[in-house]
């Protein structure tokens, strides 16, 4: 089941940010990583409604299609005053063209004066092509800001300060990010559990 130098991985995502910030936590391994964006897979249908459901979803596609173990990250943000929302519809939030601002513009608007706490979710799924399959998951806790903050990262990254700091996720330089990100700590469970 462990993954080791010169293996192949499948990452199962087509959004350009989260295949950044994966790649650059893979990069230590020397895995041979391509994604399904590049490969040309189309991307399937989220139908799930747990992150868990459409991050298997997606791994499996992948790993069916390609015969090569495959990794998915299905992640988003989770705001506590809109029991969950945006959450698993956070894509979508952003509507057909991927409109960010658009999104954290409609979140900002549906909180008015409530609390302002919110989680950042990531659940990777890991599936080999004989259909094992394995789910880590990573939190990150913090408040919404409004006006947006920073130009770099992507998402709702612009309206997010993490617990313990005072600047948003665009705030920072993507290795800053990766200090209290949801994704890292998903990762360190994954390296955990399949690296050698
Ligand atoms: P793939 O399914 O192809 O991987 P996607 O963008 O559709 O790409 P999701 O369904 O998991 O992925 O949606 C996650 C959304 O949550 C994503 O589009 C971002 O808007 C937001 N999101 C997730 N992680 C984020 C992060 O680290 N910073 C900011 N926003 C994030």
């Amino acid at each position: 089941m462990k993954l080791k130098v010169g293996d192949t991985l499948i990452l199962a995502t087509h959004n350009s940010g989260k295949l950044k910030e994966i790649q650059a936590l893979l990069s230590p391994y020397r895995l041979n990583i391509d994604s399904s964006g590049n490969l040309g897979i189309e991307e399937p249908e989220e139908t799930e409604n747990t992150f868990a459901g459409n991050a298997l979803l997606k791994a499996e596609y992948t790993a069916t299609r390609t015969g090569h173990v495959s990794l998915a990250d299905d992640s988003g943000l989770a705001v506590h005053s809109l029991d969950g929302l945006p959450g698993v519809y956070s894509a979508l939030w952003g509507g057909p063209d991927r409109d960010f601002s658009m999104a954290c513009d409609k979140v900002n608007r549906l909180l008015g004066g409530k609390p302002r706490d919110a989680t950042f979710v990531c659940v990777l799924a890991v599936v080999w092509p004989d259909g094992t399959s394995k789910i880590f998951k990573g939190q990150s806790n913090g408040q919404l800001v409004w006006p947006t903050r920073g130009e770099s990262g992507f998402g709702y990254d612009s309206m997010f300060v993490p617990k313990g700091d005072t600047r948003t996720y665009a705030q920072m330089t993507p290795i800053e990010k990766t200090q209290t990100s949801h994704r890292t700590r998903a990762f360190q469970l994954f390296k955990k559990s399949l690296l050698r």
